[in-house]
């Protein structure tokens, strides 16, 4: 067996291949059978995360465009594969996309959905919990998951990375044609995409600058198409980490929209200065997911690291030296500085300093941060290097949503190499490999992409609307050592190791579903290697 990149190789990058049987040499063949590169086989041997006695053919340095397949003189071949520049602007343009057909509150049209159209769905009043006789129009936003619901701090966090992405690697973005309605405004369409889900957040903030921390039913639904999901809606309690996510997200969508459309930009800073407002005069952390109500909770235990977030995106912003002083108090609860949440969000807060280049900025504090990061993306070199997949994971990134830890990771190499002065680019293309096939399944956790890929998702509309393809761009949250479906054991036996403890069947979410900030950074790392 071999594992491939089902995507394909970009002509200049790394380009690996793990292998299982035993082999001495590889040979790349082109379209006619024919040699065209050849080079020896790597034994890495026992691979802890997988399980698997690994072996490895590396042919980065053959940069030829067209259609392979690699051969070992074990008698291996592998499915085919493309090389080129452009190999990923299908998947880059898929799993950018997705969030357009996770809208809510629209319908999705055929010009622009194709056959996963379908109406309007939840454009009803929501109620308070607190008190149902309040209601408040808050529709809008993107569906979260496989569910219906919307929090603000999945939200929130989904944007920053999609909107840093457009920040650090803007090329990446300026080229694309999503098909979505906006497209052909002048602005980049996730630029717009981020912007219908922004429009929503802002009517997720109570006059007071305090922000509800979600807005669902009180149960999840049926497995029905979103518009035939006609729960009441509730806004759920104020959460300091909302308002606090609110007020960072905002901030910094202020400096990614001015240049596009000022009035939007001046919006979100007042409500980021508003919510800023509510930060100071509630202190305390607060949050109840009222039990009753059975949706996501998005729990933490604390809102430090999103306090500092909020602080560190209104400096960047503003330059204001009061966020400065705050930003730099908050810090001092030490939780970690490289983490790009959704719960710990710290590392997005580094990320604002130090990408802002403000004058005002300290050059201790800037080290400090570019340290964190570079220190993070050496341990996760070293172990991408103890990996035979070449996947910067150990065994305890390998809980619900793992494929998330893989590209954040991911998205670490890639701002280190913008921001720490080392190059991390191979590292970051790894991880990319690991997605898109070259795990100890050899399954592509991208749907609609790759020959042998996941279509069988956690997904409410994929499984309602009776298309066998599923919808395509959704990054699968993969391979979990602890389902919490106990029937998951049928399909997973106890001591499979991690990296194979996963099953594409549509009943285990803890395993198999799809959400926004899984999907975003891996936008992000894709971003990166396409810049
Ligand atoms: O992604 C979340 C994961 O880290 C948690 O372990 C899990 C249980 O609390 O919840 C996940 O988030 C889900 C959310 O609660 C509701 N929408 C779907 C999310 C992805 O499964
Ligand atoms: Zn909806």
């Amino acid at each position: 067996m071999i594992y491939i990149n089902q995507s394909g190789y970009l002509t200049d990058g790394t380009k690996r291949a793990v292998i299982l049987d035993p082999a001495d040499k590889f040979d790349v063949l082109d379209s006619n059978g024919k040699s065209v590169f050849s080079g020896s086989v790597n034994y890495f041997g026992f691979d802890e995360c997988s399980g698997d006695e690994v072996y490895t053919a590396d042919f980065s340095e053959f940069a030829e465009e067209g259609s392979f397949t690699l051969r070992t003189d074990g008698g291996n071949v592998s499915e085919s594969f493309t090389i080129g520049s452009d190999v990923y602007d299908k998947l880059f343009d898929d799993i950018s996309k997705a969030f357009y057909y996770l809208r809510c509150g629209c319908g999705l049209d055929e010009k622009h959905a194709g056959v996963y159209k379908h109406g309007k769905c939840h454009h009803t009043k929501a109620v308070l919990w607190e008190d149902n006789s309040v209601e408040i129009e808050a529709s809008g936003g993107w569906h979260d998951a496989g569910d219906y619901g919307r929090y603000v701090t999945a939200g929130a966090t989904a944007l920053a990375h999609l909107l840093y992405g457009y920040v650090l690697f803007p090329k990446a973005f300026e080229k694309q044609n999503l098909n979505i309605p906006e497209s052909g405004n002048g602005v980049p369409d996730m630029l717009s995409e981020c912007r219908y889900e922004l429009e929503w957040l802002l009517k997720m903030q109570r006059a007071d600058g305090g922000v509800y921390h979600k807005l669902t039913t009180k149960g999840h639904a049926a497995f029905v198409m979103p518009d035939d999901d006609k729960g009441q809606l509730y806004a759920l309690p104020v959460s300091s980490m909302a308002t606090a996510d609110f007020a960072a997200v905002c901030a910094l969508a202020y400096r990614v929209y001015q240049k596009f459309d000022s009035t939007f930009a001046g919006k979100l800073l007042e409500a980021a200065e508003r919510a800023e407002k509510w930060l100071e005069a509630n202190p305390e952390f607060l949050f109840d997911n009222p039990k009753e109500c059975t949706t996501g909770g998005y729990g933490e235990w604390n809102d430090e690291d999103n306090r500092f977030w909020a602080y560190a995106e209104l400096f960047a912003t503003t330059g204001n030296k009061t966020y400065h002083d705050k930003m730099k108090s908050a810090l001092k609860k030490n939780f970690p500085i490289t983490h790009l949440g959704y719960a710990s969000v710290g590392g997005l807060g580094a990320l604002a300093y130090m990408t802002c280049g403000r004058a005002e900025c300290e050059n201790p504090l800037v080290e400090k941060f570019r340290k964190a990061y570079a220190d993070e993306a050496e341990m996760l070199a070293a172990l991408t290097q103890e990996s035979g997949y070449g996947a910067a994971m150990s065994e305890k990134h390998y809980f619900w949503g793992s494929n998330m830890n893989l590209m954040k990771h991911g998205m670490i190499f890639a701002i280190a190499t913008a921001c720490c002065q080392k190059d991390y680019t191979a590292y970051a293309q790894k991880q990319l490999d690991v997605l898109m096939g070259i795990n100890a399944l050899g399954i592509s956790y991208v749907t609609g992409n790759g020959y042998y890929r996941c279509n069988y998702p956690h997904l409410r509309p994929s499984s309602a609307d009776g298309i066998e393809e599923c919808i395509p761009g959704m990054v699968i949250g993969g391979p979990n050592k602890n389902p919490v479906e106990p029937t998951a054991r049928q399909f997973i036996s106890d001591g499979t190791p991690p990296m194979k403890s996963y099953v594409d069947r549509e009943e285990f979410y803890s395993l198999n579903e799809i959400t926004i900030y899984w999907n975003s950074p891996a936008v992000f790392t894709t971003a990166f290697l396409l810049k």
